[in-house]
C-alpha cells in the first residue's frame, strides 16, 4: 500500500543528537532518503534532555564541536570556554538549521521497537503512536548516557512536593528561592545542581553515597580577539584532540609520577588544578590511573585541596572518597563546588550512615531521621551505554532479542555491529572509543557512511558482522586497559548501576583502549574492503 511506501527509507536513524545530525548530514550528502526518529521535541540529545540548571561543558567547548565543516568552524562563536546548556543546544539547531536537516527528522517519535525481518532484509521500526517504518539499514543514535535511572525507593510516588530527575528536568523554569531542597547523587549532574541550587535554596540537604574527586573547572568568557586566536587554532587543536588517547585537548605526560622529584611533581599537580578542565585528569603522568601507589600520592594531592576549602573537617573527610582513587571515575568539574559546604543553609548527609529508607508525602525518611522537603532533585545517572538498547525492543535474525544477545555483556564488533542483527550499525554505544564524545562520533559516522557508499556502490543490501569476528573482537576489547584502576571498581564506566535489576556486576562496557588505536583497527577494516563482514 501507498502509505507503507511512503514510510520506506533508505536508513532509519533514532536519535537527533549529536551522532544522530551528524549521521543525518552524511547521509544527506550520500542522496540517501532516511529519517531520524527522535523521542524529544526538538534536536540536541544529552543536551536538550540535561537542561537542569547548572548543567554545562566539562569540555572546552570547541573542542567538543563538529569538525567536519570549515563554513561552521568559521561561523560559530564561543561565548565561554565551557558553555552552559543552553549554548550547547542552540549550536546543535543553529547547525542542524545550517544543514537543512530538519525537515528529515521526526521529533516526539520515541521508538518502541525494531524487528528485522529476514525475507527482505529489512528492519521495521514503531514508534510509540504505533507508526511503522520500514528501512534497510538501521542506524542508532541513542547516546551512552540518556536512558536515566532513578533509585527504587519505597514511597516514590507519595512525595507531594516538587521532584524532578537532572535528565529529565522540564523545559519551564524552577525556583529553588526560599525551598528546602534535597539533592540525591553526586556526580558530575549532582555536582553542577548542587552549586546552582545553593545560591537561593533556604536549605539544601545532600544525600551522598559515593563521594567524587572533583576539581575546578575554571571557566571563563571567551573575549571576540580570543575567539579569532581559537579559531585560527582550530586545525592544530583538532589534530591533538585526534592524537590523545582520548580525544582531549590535554594529553599524558610522558613521565612516570615516582620518578619525578617531590617538588617538581606538586608544582605540576599545583598547575593542573589551577588550569581549565580536564588536565588534572586527561593530562597527569602516564601511570597516575595504572600505577596504585602514584594514584595514592595524587589523590592525597587532591584531598589536601579538599580540607584546605572545607572548614568543617568531619564534612571535608566525607566529601574525600575512600574507597577509589582521583581519575577512576569520572571528574566532576566544579565551580566552587566545596565552598558551598561551607555555607550555613547547606547540609551533607552520608547515606552509608544513615541510609535513605523511604519516601514520604512530605520528604525522606532514612534510618536515623525524617526530612521535610519543598523539593527532592534525583542526580541518580544513567543506565549507561546498553540501558538505551534494552529500552527499545530491538530484534535481529529469528527474533532473537538483543537484551537476550547481551545478557552477559555487550558483545559487538568494532562497537558497530552486533552479530545476528544485519544492517544494524551503533554510533556512540558500547566498545566504541568515545572519549571525548563528538569526536569518536564523528569518527564512528564517518566509518559507517563509508560503508554506506561502498554498499551502494556494490548493490549491497545486507550487511553481517560474523559471529566469529563479533567475538574475536569482544575478546580483544574485554582484554583492554585491565590495568586501569577505572576498570577495577564500580561505576557507569564498568557497567554498574545499582537502580538497575541484573546490572550489579561489572561488565566491559566501553572501549578501554586508545581511541587513535580503535580507528586504527576500523580502518584496517575499512581498507580491507570489509572482508571481514558478510556482505551480500
Ligand atoms: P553518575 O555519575 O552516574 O552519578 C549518579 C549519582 O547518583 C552517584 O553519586 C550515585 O552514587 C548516586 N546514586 C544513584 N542511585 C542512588 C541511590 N539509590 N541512592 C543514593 N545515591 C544514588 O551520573 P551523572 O548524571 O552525575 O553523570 C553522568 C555522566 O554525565 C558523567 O559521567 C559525565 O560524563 C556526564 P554511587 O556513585 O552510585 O554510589
Amino acid at each position: 500500500p501507498a502509505s507503507e511506501k511512503a514510510n520506506d527509507y533508505d536508513v532509519v536513524v533514532i536519535g537527533a543528537g549529536i551522532a544522530g545530525i551528524y549521521q543525518a548530514y552524511r547521509l544527506r550528502e550520500m542522496g540517501l532518503r532516511f529519517r531520524v526518529l527522535e523521542a524529544g521535541s526538538g534536536v540536541g540529545g544529552t543536551w536538550y534532555w540535561n537542561r537542569y540548571p547548572g548543567a554545562r561543558f566539562d569540555s572546552e567547548s570547541y573542542s567538543y564541536a563538529y569538525s567536519f565543516s570549515q563554513e561552521l568552524l568559521a561561523e560559530w562563536n564561543w561565548t565561554e570556554h565551557f558553555a552552559a546548556q543552553p549554548e550547547t543546544l542552540s549550536y546543535l539547531n543553529y547547525v542542524t538549521d545550517k544543514f537543512e536537516l530538519r525537515s528529515d527528522m521526526q521529533f516526539n517519535s520515541r521508538v518502541k521497537s525494531a524487528h528485522y525481518n529476514e525475507s527482505d532484509c529489512k528492519w521495521i521500526v514503531t514508534i510509540e503512536d504505533g507508526s511503522a517504518f520500514s528501512c534497510r539499514f538501521l542506524i542508532t543514535a541513542l547516546g551512552p548516557l540518556s536512558a536515566p535511572t532513578m533509585p527504587n525507593y519505597e514511597g516514590l510516588g507519595e512525595f507531594t512536593g516538587e521532584s524532578y530527575q537532572a535528565s529529565l528536568w522540564p523545559k519551564e523554569p524552577v525556583s529553588f528561592a526560599g525551598k528546602r531542597v534535597a539533592v540525591i547523587g553526586t556526580g558530575s549532574s549532582g555536582v553542577q545542581l548542587i552549586q546552582e541550587i545553593s545560591k537561593t535554596a533556604k536549605q539544601l540537604t545532600v544525600f551522598q553515597r559515593t563521594p567524587n574527586w572533583c576539581v575546578p573547572l575554571r571557566n571563563a568568557p571567551i573575549t571576540k580577539e580570543e575567539m579569532e586566536s581559537l579559531r585560527a587554532g582550530y586545525p592544530e587543536m583538532f589534530e591533538r584532540c585526534q592524537a590523545s588517547p582520548g580525544c582531549f585537548i590535554h594529553a599524558p605526560d610522558p613521565r612516570l609520577t615516582m620518578e619525578v622529584p617531590t617538588d617538581e611533581r606538586e608544582a605540576f599537580w599545583e598547575k593542573q588544578y589551577n588550569a581549565p578542565g580536564f588536565g588534572l585528569w586527561m593530562g597527569n603522568f602516564r601511570d597516575a590511573f595504572i600505577s596504585e601507589e602514584a594514584n595514592a600520592v595524587l589523590s592525597d594531592f587532591v584531598a589536601r585541596k579538599i580540607r584546605q576549602r572545607v572548614k568543617n573537617p568531619a564534612v571535608a573527610e566525607k566529601l574525600i572518597p575512600k574507597n577509589h582513587g582521583f581519575g577512576t571515575r569520572r571528574v566532576p568539574l566544579e565551580t566552587n563546588y566545596y565552598e558551598v559546604y561551607n555555607q550555613p543553609n547547606v547540609r551533607l548527609i552520608d547515606v552509608n550512615d544513615s541510609p535513605i529508607k523511604r519516601v514520604t508525602a512530605n520528604g525522606l525518611m532514612t534510618s536515623s531521621e525524617e526530612f521535610e522537603f519543598d523539593m527532592i532533585v534525583y542526580a541518580t545517572g544513567f543506565d549507561a551505554l546498553t540501558g538505551s538498547f534494552d529500552r527499545i525492543d530491538i530484534r535481529g535474525e529469528n527474533g532473537v532479542p538483543l537484551k537476550k544477545a547481551w545478557e552477559h555483556g555487550p558483545e559487538t564488533f568494532l562497537g558497530i555491529f552486533v552479530a545476528g542483527f544485519p544492517n544494524f550499525m551503533m554510533i556512540a554505544g558500547p566498545h566504541m572509543a568515545l572519549g571525548n564524545a563528538p569526536r569518536g562520533i564523528e569518527y564512528g559516522s564517518e566509518w559507517i557512511s563509508g560503508l554506506l557508499r561502498f554498499a551502494a556502490q556494490k548493490n549491497i543490501t545486507r550487511i553481517a558482522a560474523p559471529f566469529e569476528a563479533m567475538q574475536s573482537w569482544t575478546e580483544y576489547v574485554r582484554g583492554l586497559g585491565t590495568e586501569l584502576l577505572a576498570t577495577k571498581i564500580d561505576s557507569w564506566m564498568t557497567g554498574v548501576n545499582k537502580n538497575v535489576a541484573g546490572k550489579t556486576q561489572r561488565c566491559v562496557i566501553r572501549y578501554n583502549g586508545p581511541a587513535t588505536e580503535y580507528r586504527k583497527k576500523c580502518d584496517e577494516v575499512a581498507k580491507a574492503n570489509y572482508q571481514q563482514l558478510d556482505l551480500s
